[in-house]
């Protein structure tokens, strides 16, 4: 890692030297979403939450994996992340004391792919490691924002006029940017309709994947909405015919899905695939990952902002924190708490501002508490992690 971020440069008077795990949990939750969200992959009414956590001398770093149920946004699921978690990577975190954020990664490394299931135990370490030394998971990474602005994702709905009451309502909520999920179907018309009604807000799409390069005659009608953006419009692993697509529109492509490490952000870049980058820590499996992306496109003045995957308050503290870098210099899919959930598992609730700005957390580690009564309360599923045997 290099660059800004300071973590990669940690100030030894400050850390510990080594860190023994002595436990790692997961545990499944399930938390009712307040209305179905849908995207091009489909439609979800709850959310099945991964919690991670990790203890070491009694204090407990929090995580979460942000993998879906089905295999659409991405190749895991929920439960291809508890079987490589159970039977890789916490075991590899047992085995031997961390010295640090490097160790762990290093030791990550023989497992191939399983990002989000790799990011959640980055995550709990993380919040373990900033606990440890009694400073916010910002200060740690080196945030500097006190406040950071956000926009909402809204799914796709039954009908235009349910979507209008919604764009509506988080407006006046003070969200700063409104992205509407699209797919063939309900994509022009319905733009053209929000953008008639809002003429002045930033407005921008996210097709998940669901065009092709052959729909590139249709996708360039969207250069009449002044849109900050079209989010991921072709396939997942396509660098190259997003740099077509980018070539032959005038709003700037951002790449969501296809940037799922450093690496592919360098060749986005290099190719001009799209000229603004959703950085998510689960798709890039975890911070060392989030913090190269973020200092490779602060340092070409690429824009860059912080994706959502309807995290529980824990993944959306730890979004939080991220967004706090100085090259997150977009509105971020960090809604409010009761966005989603009727309840949600850190007390306070994340809670969204007028002026569209959430607070960074300053107190210790992930700076919310988690309500662990209500989370024994919804666990369906939890397992203890044992040391390999030798
Ligand atoms: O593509 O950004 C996406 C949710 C699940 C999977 C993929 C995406 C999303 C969102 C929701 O857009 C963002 C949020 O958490 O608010
Ligand atoms: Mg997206």
């Amino acid at each position: 890692m290099q660059g800004s971020s300071k973590i990669s440069d940690p100030q030894p008077e400050t850390l510990t030297p080594e860190i023994k795990i002595d436990g790692v949990e997961i545990r499944l939750i399930r938390l009712p979403l307040i209305e179905p969200f849908e995207t091009s992959f489909g439609k979800i009414d709850s959310r099945l939450i991964f919690l991670v956590s990790l203890a070491a001398d009694g204090i407990t770093g929090w995580g979460e994996v942000v993998a879906s149920e089905e295999p659409r946004y991405s190749y895991e699921t929920v439960g291809t992340a508890f079987h490589v978690i159970r039977d890789f990577l916490g075991p590899a975190l047992l085995n031997a004391p961390l010295a640090d954020l490097n160790d762990l990664t290093r030791r990550f490394l023989p497992v191939r792919g399983h990002n989000m299931a790799k990011a959640g135990l980055e995550l709990a370490f993380m919040d373990l490691l900033a606990r440890i030394n009694g400073v916010s998971l910002a200060k740690l990474i080196g945030g500097e924002r006190k406040r950071v602005s956000v926009g909402v994702s809204l799914g796709i709905q039954p009908k235009i006029s349910r979507l209008l009451e919604r764009v509506e309502r988080y407006l006046n909520l003070g969200y700063q940017r409104i992205k509407l999920k699209i797919k063939p179907g309900w994509d022009l018309d319905v733009v053209s309709e929000v953008r008639r009604k809002y003429p002045r807000i930033l407005l921008s799409v996210d097709a998940n994947s669901a065009y092709t390069l052959s729909d590139q005659d249709h996708l360039k009608n969207l250069d009449d909405f002044g849109l900050l953006m079209v989010e991921q419009p072709l396939e997942n692993d396509d660098l190259v015919n997003h740099a077509r697509l980018q070539k032959v529109m005038n709003t700037s492509l951002c790449l969501d899905e296809s940037i799922v490490g450093l690496r592919q952000a360098k060749l986005a870049l290099e190719l001009q695939s799209c000229r603004i980058i959703n950085i998510k820590i689960g798709r890039v499996g975890g911070y060392s990952e989030a913090l190269g992306i973020h200092d490779l496109c602060y340092s070409q003045e690429i824009p860059v902002w912080c994706g959502g995957m309807l995290e529980s308050g824990i993944g959306r503290a730890h979004n939080l924190a991220l967004a706090s870098l100085k090259g997150f210099t977009l509105p971020g899919d960090i809604s409010a708490s009761a966005r989603y959930f009727e309840r949600d598992i850190i007390s306070p609730e994340v809670t969204v501002a007028a002026d569209g700005t959430v607070a960074v957390p300053r107190g210790v580690g992930l700076g919310f508490d988690v309500d662990l009564d209500y989370i024994e309360h919804l666990t369906e599923t939890r397992e203890q992690i044992s040391r390999l045997k030798s």
